[in-house]
C-alpha cells in the first residue's frame, strides 16, 4: 500500500457537504484505505477573484491501485459530484481533487504531474496537509513544516476539526 495525499477543494452547492461527500467516496475506491481527512478550511480563491470562496481539505488514503487507475476513480467522483469543466482556468467548481503527493513518486506525463504543480506555494494545500502530517518530508527533500512556515494564510481559517 502506498500513501496518497489528496487534496479536496469546493467552492460551489454547499462546499462543506461537497467535502464531506467527497470523503464517503474516497473510502469507497477500491484496493485503497482511506486513513486520514484534515479539518475544513476556508479560503480565497486563487485565479478569479469574482467567485465564492473555497472550501478545502486534505485526505490521505492507502492504496495499491497505480497513478493512473486512481485519477480515474478521482475524476469520476468529481463527474458524479457534477463538476463541470470551462473554458476559463481556476473558476469555481463543485469539486476538485489533486493527487498531491503519490509516496517518494515524481511523474510528468500528459494527464498526471506528481507532486502536484503549486503544491508549495498554495497555503489551502499546505495547511491542510500539515493538519494531518506535520513530521511529513517531500519527495524534494524539502520538509513540511518549513514550506507552511514561510507561506502567508492570505486570510485561511480553519472551520472544522479533523474529519476522519
Ligand atoms: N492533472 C495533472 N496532474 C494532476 C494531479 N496530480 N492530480 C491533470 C489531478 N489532476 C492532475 O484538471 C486538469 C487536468 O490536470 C486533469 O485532466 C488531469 O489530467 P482539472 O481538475 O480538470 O482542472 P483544474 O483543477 O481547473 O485545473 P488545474 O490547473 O489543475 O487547477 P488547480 O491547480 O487544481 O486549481 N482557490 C482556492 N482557494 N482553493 C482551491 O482549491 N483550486 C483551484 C484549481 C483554483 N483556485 C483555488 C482552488
Ligand atoms: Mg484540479
Amino acid at each position: 500500500m502506498i500513501p496518497v495525499y489528496i487534496g479536496l477543494g469546493s467552492n460551489l452547492s454547499q462546499p462543506e457537504q461537497q467535502i464531506q461527500k467527497a470523503c464517503e467516496s474516497l473510502a469507497a475506491i477500491p484496493g485503497s484505505e482511506l486513513i486520514k481527512c484534515s479539518s475544513l478550511f476556508q479560503s480565497r480563491p486563487m485565479g478569479p477573484q469574482d467567485q465564492p470562496n473555497y472550501v478545502n481539505a486534505v485526505a490521505l488514503l492507502n492504496t495499491r491501485l497505480a497513478p493512473d487507475s486512481l485519477l480515474q476513480h478521482t475524476q469520476s467522483i468529481e463527474n458524479n459530484q457534477g463538476r463541470v469543466r470551462k473554458a476559463n482556468r481556476w473558476g469555481p467548481r463543485t469539486l476538485d481533487l489533486d493527487i498531491l503527493l503519490f509516496g517518494h513518486m515524481q511523474l510528468d506525463s500528459p494527464h498526471l504531474t506528481i507532486p502536484h504543480s503549486g503544491l508549495q506555494q498554495r497555503e489551502f494545500v499546505l495547511y491542510p496537509l500539515y493538519d494531518i502530517a506535520p513530521n511529513l518530508v517531500l519527495p524534494s527533500g524539502e520538509k513540511l513544516s518549513d514550506l507552511v512556515d514561510a507561506c502567508p494564510l492570505n486570510g485561511l481559517q480553519k472551520m472544522t476539526n479533523l474529519l476522519v
